[in-house]
């Protein structure tokens, strides 16, 4: 494909209804890493721990949830199944799962007590189903595949209504030393018959952000090559040099800006998750301490304000609590989030847009308030059902006297961009230039904190 068409068949890439979702309105949601490495103190366990170890004497669903909820999380993600096969429900097609814990006399079944607390605290559920099994006798052979879709139809179809599947790509080898080949074209049908309305990670929806770190890109693109996000319909013919990015890695600086994507297969819509922990490891390690307030709201402002989602765990404890000092930092970030968002300068106020230069791709977009007013933070929006477009921007702070001056050069906007100022400043108006864009740009809103 010519250049110029293909730059602007990559500004008509767009989200799909799962995405859109996702991205506007759970773009922040809890990971809950809980299985017999809660138990044994292991990071990745290798199938041969006894269910007998897991036994979380005072569980409390409720208390994650109203953790979670506290943080300003609205939903939650369970690992039903880690890489050590064990099953944190009642499945029919194993023996390595509550069936066998102490829990309940055997009769316990977490899903299920996650979900409803998820339910009645009004948050969204969803799970993480570890395709890689180091437990199960059939991985590496074609029967796993049935397994695995036996048990994604348990969880799909005896839980209530599922947000999110999160499939998590490692593939190791299994108890007989052989790996497996993932069917994850079959896994997505299931998803799509029994929860039509799930997005997923890994494939499909979402993608991998590169990084475990709360680290995110410079410039955050949602339509990336499709070599990164597999089973995700591609939206354009390949690229005026296509051909292919063998060994693209996810955390490349470059990703998703033009002079990588003219090389790729063809585009695809796949934003960026950002996962990460609350603390150091993803299960319960007692001598771990929570991360800084100030490194986990740093991460929001960067993640849900930098065009990704984010998915923060918190480990419960082996009696199946969260440990206090979890439970405040996230009582913190959530205050700290919403005394930072809760005031909008700029509500009712209409944006004044403006095309300069010969074609639409550049554009200046305007706020002005009625009266100066302290400003600590600029939330901007692209119009993302549409797609993304905006290349790169400067934004220009109008001071009191009505005075311009130019605070950043900044890259692209999509779903929402949060810019923090390096201090609270009284302003009474700011400017974006386009200064490139894909096709013409749609700012869908500015809003002043
Ligand atoms: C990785 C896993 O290997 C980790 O244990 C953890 O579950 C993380 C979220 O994904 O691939």
């Amino acid at each position: 494909m010519e250049m110029q068409s293909f730059i602007k068949a990559a500004a008509h890439v767009v989200p799909d209804s799962a995405q859109l979702a996702l991205m506007r309105e759970t773009p922040f949601y809890a990971f809950v890493h809980f299985s017999p490495n809660t138990y044994t103190g292991l990071e990745w366990g290798d199938g041969t721990e006894s269910p007998s170890i897991f036994n979380p004497t005072e569980l409390d669903c409720d208390q994650w949830a109203r953790a979670i909820k506290s943080a300003g999380m609205t939903a939650m993600v369970l690992t039903a199944k880690h890489h050590d096969g064990f099953c944190l429900w009642q499945s029919k097609h194993t023996e390595h799962c509550m069936k066998n814990s102490p829990y309940k006399n055997g009769r316990g079944d977490i899903v299920s007590e996650a979900a409803e607390a998820c339910a009645r605290h009004g948050l969204k559920f969803g799970f993480y189903l570890s395709p890689w099994d180091r437990n199960s006798k059939y991985y590496g052979s074609e029967a796993y595949n049935d397994y695995y879709k036996a048990q994604l139809t348990e969880l799909l179809t005896g839980y209530g209504e599922i947000f999110y599947v999160w499939f998590d790509g490692a593939c190791g080898e299994g108890p007989n030393g052989k790996k497996q080949e993932y069917d994850f074209a079959g896994y997505l049908e299931l998803i799509k018959k029994y929860q039509p309305k799930a997005a997923t990670f890994g494939v499909g929806s979402l993608r991998w952000c590169g990084n475990e770190a709360g680290r995110t890109g410079y410039a955050q693109w949602s339509v990336v090559p499709s070599e990164l996000c597999p089973y995700t319909p591609i939206q354009t013919e390949a690229g005026p040099l296509s051909g292919g990015l063998e060994g693209i890695a996810e955390d490349d600086i470059n990703l998703g800006q033009i002079a990588n994507i003219i090389y790729s297969r063809g585009l695809v819509f796949a934003p960026a998750e950002t996962d990460m922990s609350i603390r150091r490891g993803w299960f319960y390690h007692p001598e771990e301490e929570p991360h800084s307030l100030e490194r986990l709201f740093d991460t929001y402002l960067r993640t849900v304000g930098g065009n990704t989602t984010m998915n923060l765990n918190i480990p419960p404890m082996p009696n199946g609590r969260l440990d206090e000092r979890d439970v405040e930092r996230l009582a913190q970030l959530g205050e700290l989030i919403q005394s930072s968002f809760s005031v909008n300068l700029s509500e009712g106020i209409e944006l004044k847009t403006a095309y300069f230069g010969s074609t639409a791709h550049k554009s200046e977009v305007s706020l002005q308030l009625p009266m100066p007013a302290t400003v600590s933070f600029i939330d901007l929006a692209e119009k993302i059902s549409e797609g993304q477009r905006v290349e790169c921007f400067n934004l220009y702070l109008i001071d009191e006297q009505g005075r311009e001056s130019l605070h950043s050069r900044q890259t692209t906007i999509g779903s929402r961009k949060i810019i923090r100022l390096d201090k609270p400043t009284r302003l009474c108006g700011v400017r974006l230039e386009i200064s490139l864009a894909r096709d013409a740009a749609e700012i869908e809103y500015i809003r002043l904190y």
